[in-house]
């Protein structure tokens, strides 16, 4: 099974909106294997937005993460990644599907409440930047067999 690593920003946070996006990948039938609060740094974020640096908003992406923590998740199923950005919805949140979460709960490009990873992976490398190997789980969960055929499972 894939992983994928979610944040729930600072927005998200703030707004009250946890609960609701844990629900939404519960209900989905995604697993939970990994789930913290954290304050990021410099380091983390500037190696985390890599790929933004020459951006204008490069500065003001970085201080609107260091504004509170933020709640970090690995959710893992069968194409995690892509299942996940689905649900996520596109970046700019006024034009993100409606049943998306940006989609549903937020109008900005860039107070847009969650992360989720594009690649597997860059799953793994967010993954090393923000967890200790011994903080993912690896359990059995009554519902895969639901959620998933057997073939799935394999
Ligand atoms: P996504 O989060 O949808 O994968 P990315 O990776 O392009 O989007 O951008 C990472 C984060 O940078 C976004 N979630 C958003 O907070 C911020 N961001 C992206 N584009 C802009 C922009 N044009 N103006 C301000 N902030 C932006």
């Amino acid at each position: 099974m894939q992983q994928s690593v979610v944040l729930v920003k600072p927005d998200g946070l703030q707004r009250g909106l946890i609960g609701e996006i844990i629900g939404r990948f519960e209900r989905k039938g995604l697993k939970l294997v990994g789930l913290k609060m954290v304050g990021l740094d410099d380091d983390v974020l500037d190696r985390w937005y890599a790929h933004h640096k020459e951006k204008p908003f490069f500065g003001g992406l970085k201080s609107f993460m260091k504004q509170t923590p933020i709640v970090a998740m690995v959710w893992e199923g069968l194409d995690a990644v892509s299942t996940i950005r689905k649900l996520v919805g596109v970046t700019k949140g006024r034009e993100a599907e409606g049943g998306s979460i940006r989609g549903d709960f937020a109008m900005s490009q860039s107070n847009n409440l969650i992360h989720a990873s594009d690649s597997e992976e860059n799953a793994q490398k967010e993954r090393k930047m923000v967890f200790e190997d011994d903080e993912i789980y690896s359990y059995v969960s009554g519902l895969d067999t639901l959620v998933y055929s057997s073939e799935e499972r394999e």
